[in-house]
């Protein structure tokens, strides 16, 4: 038996063997034309999107706390509160017009924009010779982007990367000619700027704008800079130095020229003085002066980025396309090619794209990670909390990336802060409240300058009380009670003191929110009336369940704070139940209301099955069956991250075949001019998400999709490959994460589990969901038949390795 087990042991690593590595690699053929070709680099905070061109280069540079604005201001608009009583009378009495006319008088200021630090040019003198051999390329795992090319006889390779150790950008160049790199290097950008020169350096730097409009709002004067207001913009600087072997290097304001070099390292740093949310900025801008030698530059990133990109590993079958560019591999999987590798390259460009955005204290990915070329850029790239960044770190636990949660918690420890100031000013409320944007500076009030904001969007309040679940997920994944005790806990419970103020009794005694919005959809009342307002909407209500549910579990952990944990558990059992409507979908409303746009792209009622997990198909069918209705009536169409929330949430129900039919859709190749709002998002050529134009949540929630399709543990068992689709009938993945700090490696092959290696951080009791019976080795496990499969249950020690087999 041993030698059974031992065998299959020696094949799942075998599988691995080094080819895997290999495939995290994008190619293409040409240069990239426009921005959504270029290739994104990133250590947390300083960004570039390489184009790769040949006589002229071009990055596209950012800075992650390069923001327009300062800190909130500490009164936005004291008049509000008193529309709140108003209010709610409306919405409780079916007044949805008036509603819409007062919430707009309860809004404050439009959120500050992230902002594009500029472009570096570098243009190559080649005369009029001719280009042979080109290629570019972006290894995910090295995080380096590639571009080769020959001319004249003359091999040139240039390599581009951001190192974290080190917070500085790198741009090597080498060639196998002496003397053959002929270069001039710039830079410019679109905010105001001065370019100097200085010992050894060349420098670009400003002072950002005091406000930046959003790109949506008409305005004849939309970028202001104040550049005597110490705390509003910020300071900002990018400095460029030159090592080279051979040749000459000279300086002037304009850039760098170097010439007859055979070899060439740029070094560009980046920095701002921001210092917090909370403070004015201060100071001169922040950058790293590196002095260590390439060699160790380069190989402290790869120790990095090796640590986290290769913890997990995935394979969901051979490619046979014999295409290998990947804007052609996505051209023939949108005509319905299979390329199982394509979908695994998707699933790590994710993970990625989260390593490369999600590293700074305080400063989570916003709309576009950090990357982002336009001054007025779509929905000023902020941070939009109504599913958009939520969405961005979805796959953080799964997919074995914990530490990039930081940057998250950090702007929740500053949301508690100026949200606790809005809490009070709008509504007399306790605890912190979050509306549906916020920024740099941790805006906590609605937007929408006061009446300009639809409320469906701008007055919604459950931003804050939505996010603290990702510090309850975090626990749920490490088992970090110090995390839960010091960080988690006490800003949940922040958030649900605004929610257990906020709720009030409807006619009938039950707590319902109220003026309640489900983002950003409308509903059709008495009937032709268009309303927005109401009470009570499925969201809501899921998201308080979801938190009351999570603090009670929290208060079992912790023990004590018996009177908060009380009132939480009264709140908790007179809250507003799901409602079943007349089509047997989930109703989205307090009233079975239709709304004027069935296929639009929020499926916000649709959040108690994912991201939350009241709403289960073993523990509540029966309105997992209202779920699935609901999504069948919205359809799937929907702009990128619509998408990928309709992944999630069919894997959830287990259908692995629909969610898989999304995810093609998810990845089907797309050009700039042919999305819009009410669909057709996908992907461009290098495989960022469209919305139009880009948004970042799209690929951070296909990403989750696919993990969320091979691995769940959300009902206090881990099941293997819940919802796995017919087209990836064999396949291996490694070290995705489970809850209970399970780290959990799968073999299988026809559709069923052929090996499982589980290997727990923390010590517990492990439940296995499999489909069918499966052996265990070395450990004592009880295995009980259910309805739908097998669930093995055993004591797992940290630092074991539990080896499940047929
Ligand atoms: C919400 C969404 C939009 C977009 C924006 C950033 O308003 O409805 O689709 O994602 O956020």
């Amino acid at each position: 038996m041993y030698i059974r087990y031992g065998l299959w042991f020696v094949t799942f690593f075998v599988f691995w063997g080094g080819v895997e590595a290999q495939k995290n690699i994008l190619t293409y053929g040409e240069p990239a034309k426009i921005w959504t070709e270029a290739l994104p680099v990133g250590n947390g905070r300083i960004g570039g999107m390489v184009f790769g061109g040949v006589r002229e280069e071009r990055i596209a540079l950012n800075e992650a706390t390069l923001w327009s604005g300062g800190p909130v201001p500490v009164s936005i608009n004291p008049e509000a509160r008193q529309y709140l009583p108003q209010l709610r009378k409306a919405v409780m009495a079916e007044d949805y017009s008036e509603a819409e006319r007062l919430a707009r008088k309860m809004q404050g200021v439009w959120s500050e924009s992230y902002l594009p630090l500029g472009e570096l040019v570098i243009r190559q003198e080649l005369g009029g010779k001719e280009v042979s051999d080109y290629r570019r390329e972006l290894n995910l795992r090295d995080a380096v982007a590639r571009t080769l090319y020959r001319v004249d006889g003359v091999q040139y390779t240039r390599e581009v990367f951001v190192s974290a150790p080190d917070q500085v950008m790198v741009v090597r160049w080498i060639c196998d000619r002496m003397g053959a790199l002929n270069v001039a290097i710039g830079a410019t950008s679109l905010l105001r700027n001065e370019k100097k020169t200085g010992a050894g350096y060349w420098e670009m730097n400003g002072k950002t704008p005091a406000h930046v409009e959003p790109s949506y709002v008409e305005s004849d004067n939309p970028v202001v800079y104040e550049d005597n207001n110490p705390c509003r913009g910020m300071r900002w600087a990018m400095r460029a130095r030159v090592a080279n072997k051979g040749g000459s290097v000279t300086r002037d304001t304009s850039g760098i020229t170097v010439k007859g070099a055979s070899e060439l390292v740029l070094y560009v740093s980046m920095g701002t003085n921001f210092k917090g949310a909370l403070r004015c900025p201060e100071g001169d801008p922040n950058m790293r002066v590196v002095d260590k030698p390439f060699e160790r530059i380069w190989t402290d990133h790869l120790a990095d980025v090796h640590k986290y990109f290769d913890r997990v590993e995935l394979r969901l079958g051979e490619t046979h396309t014999g295409v290998s560019a990947t804007d052609e591999r996505l051209a023939a999987y949108a005509k319905g090619g299979a390329d199982p590798g394509l979908e695994a390259l998707y699933f790590q460009y994710g993970r990625y794209l989260l390593m490369s955005s999600s590293r700074t204290p305080g400063v989570p990915a916003n709309l576009q990670g950090i990357w982002n070329a336009e001054l007025r850029a779509p929905w000023s790239s902020n941070y939009t909390s109504n599913i958009n960044v939520q969405m961005n770190y979805w796959p953080v636990e799964e997919c074995n990336l914990s530490e990039m949660h930081a940057p998250l918690f950090g702007l929740l420890e500053a949301l508690a802060v100026t949200g606790k100031r809005a809490a009070q000013e709008f509504y007399g409320a306790p605890g912190w409240v979050v509306h549906h944007n916020t920024d740099i500076w941790a805006l906590a009030t609605p937007v929408g300058d006061k009446g300009k904001g639809e409320p469906k969007w701008a007055n919604w309040p459950m931003g804050g009380a939505w996010m603290v679940r990702d510090l309850w997920e975090h626990f749920l994944f490490t088992r970090d009670t110090a995390f839960l005790r010091g960080t988690a806990y006490p800003l949940m419970k922040g958030a649900a003191e605004f929610v257990l103020g906020w709720l009030v009794k409807d006619a009938e005694g039950r707590l319902v929110t109220a003026p309640s919005m489900s983002p950003e959809n409308d509903f059709i009342y008495a009937d032709k009336k268009v309303g927005d307002v109401s009470v009570a909407t499925t969201m809501d209500m899921g998201i308080c369940r979801d938190l009351f549910d999570a603090l009670l579990e929290a208060g079992k952990v912790l023990g004590g704070d018996a009177g908060f944990q009380a009132r939480v558990g009264e709140a908790k059992k007179r809250l507003f139940p799901y409602q079943v409507g007349a089509q047997g979908q989930l109703q989205e409303w307090y009233k079975d209301y239709p709304s004027p746009d069935p296929h639009h792209r929020h499926v916000s009622h649709l959040y108690s099955l994912y991201p939350a997990d009241e709403i289960s198909v073993a523990r509540t069918p029966d309105l997992a069956k209202a779920v699935e209705k609901s999504l069948e009536l919205r359809g799937d169409v929907g702009t990128g991250w619509s998408m990928a929330w309709k992944v999630n949430l069919w894997a959830r129900l287990r259908d692995g075949n629909h969610a898989y039919r999304l995810f093609r859709s998810l990845l089907r190749l797309t050009k700039e001019n042919d999305i819009n709002m009410h669909g057709g998002g996908g992907v461009y050529p290098n495989l960022f998400d469209a919305h139009p134009p880009f948004q970042i949540d799209g690929n951070f929630g296909g990403t989750a999709g696919i993990a969320e399709m091979l691995l769940q543990s959300q009902d206090g068992e881990l099941s293997l490959l819940p919802a796995l689709p017919d087209a990836w009938e064999e396949g291996a993945f490694r070290g995705l994460v489970a809850r209970g700090g399970f780290v959990v490696d799968v073999e299988w092959k026809a559709g069923k589990v052929t090996t499982a290696v589980i290997r727990p951080r923390v010590d517990g009791v492990c439940r296995v969901r499999t489909a069918g019976p499966m052996r265990l080795i070395g450990v004592g496990l009880a295995s009980k038949k259910t309805a739908d499969g097998w669930v093995l249950t055993f004591n797992a020690k940290k630092g074991g390795r539990y080896v499940l087999g047929l």
